[in-house]
């Protein structure tokens, strides 16, 4: 990261802070998929929070590891480098500008587009990355979809892969992002105001569900019901799930699409890897039929992953994306 003066920092935090105090939240649903209650719990998780962890998930630590180094090797080399793999278009090497309407956040990011490997070119080595990314990739889309069947069976929809298969399909539109927060030591005086600095803004994420795994240092902060923010201890040998814009849809709200952020940390850097599962571009997202028949009306109007993306990819973080489609 380039060196910045302390005023470019301020100007930086105050433009993308607000004071933010959140304490450590220890009851973060907790789902152990071995057990014979998974199923049972992560849709009490998806309903009351939109947000669980998840262990004993058989994900291999080795394809952990390396994609962590293969990725600590690119965030610390020269920026000339970095910026090779740059700017994302939306896809690429992209650093503190997030998306294309002026959102900011202390964070340097890879995105990659899951379907197509593109972009991988612009990495130095891609080779090497292509395959980490892959193997690591492979395994969590099947973890991720294991636990959208599980979710499925709890609800008693048929076939139980109507979540799942929209991941599976070979059009599938998912998402890759590596995040990297450097550390900011010099914020600690800016923070004597009454802020933090914001590594990513609040949002919710659009696709249908997203496997979130850090290291070992805080940051992630969620919404709570009640609207207070609550940060998540970190667990590097965990993944975190959330529920994404989409999945709330097809259960007709039955599901919450989590808001969370990033806080950036004064001291160390943190970085986070997330797989966003989206469905193909021509896919009708609308509550799902065997859902409406037993309870109530259809909440959200239907659109197709297109629209909804498109409508997406041109808001700000913080934007409520899914209130043009809700119908009341
Ligand atoms: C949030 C979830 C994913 O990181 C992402 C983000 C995307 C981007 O970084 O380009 C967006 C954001 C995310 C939603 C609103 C738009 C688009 C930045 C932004 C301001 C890759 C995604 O799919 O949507």
């Amino acid at each position: 990261m380039v060196a910045l003066s302390k005023s470019t920092i301020e100007q930086f935090f105050m433009k993308t802070c607000k004071p933010v105090n959140a304490l450590a939240f220890p009851q973060i649903p907790l789902v152990d998929l071995s057990k014979p209650d998974a199923n049972h719990l992560l849709v009490k998780a998806c309903q009351d929070f939109g947000f669980f962890k998840v262990v004993n998930h058989g994900i291999p630590l080795k394809f952990i590891n390396k994609l962590e180094s293969e990725a600590t090797n690119f965030f610390s080399s020269p920026q000339s480098i970095k910026e090779k793999a740059g700017p994302p278009d939306p896809f690429g090497y992209g650093n503190k500008s997030i998306g294309r309407n002026g959102d900011v956040g202390w964070v340097e990011y890879l995105l990659l587009d899951v379907k197509n490997g593109s972009n991988y070119d612009k990495i130095q080595h891609p080779e090497d990355f292509l395959c980490v990314v892959d193997d690591y990739v492979t395994a969590v889309k099947n973890m991720a979809c294991e636990i959208l069947e599980m979710m499925a069976d709890e609800l008693e929809l048929e076939p139980r892969n109507v979540f799942s298969k929209l991941l599976m399909d070979e059009q599938s539109d998912s998402v890759f992002r590596v995040n990297y927060y450097p550390p900011c030591p010099e914020v600690e005086e800016s923070e004597k105001d009454g802020g933090n600095l914001i590594g990513f803004g609040e949002h919710t994420d659009p696709q249908i569900i997203s496997v979130l795994r850090s290291d070992n240092t805080s940051g992630l902060e969620i919404s709570l019901r009640d609207g207070s923010w609550v940060s998540v201890p970190p667990d590097s040998e965990s993944f975190f799930i959330n529920v994404g814009d989409s999945l709330q849809v097809m259960t007709n709200g039955r599901f919450k699409s989590i808001k969370h952020r990033v806080v950036a940390n004064t001291k160390k850097s943190r970085m986070s890897m997330i797989y966003f599962g989206g469905p193909p571009l021509n896919e009708k997202i609308a509550p799902l039929a065997s859902l409406l028949e037993r309870e109530e009306d259809s909440l959200y109007k239907e659109f197709t992953w297109f629209e909804y993306k498109n409508s997406a990819f041109t808001s700000t973080l913080s934007h409520n994306r899914l209130g043009l489609f809700e119908k009341f």
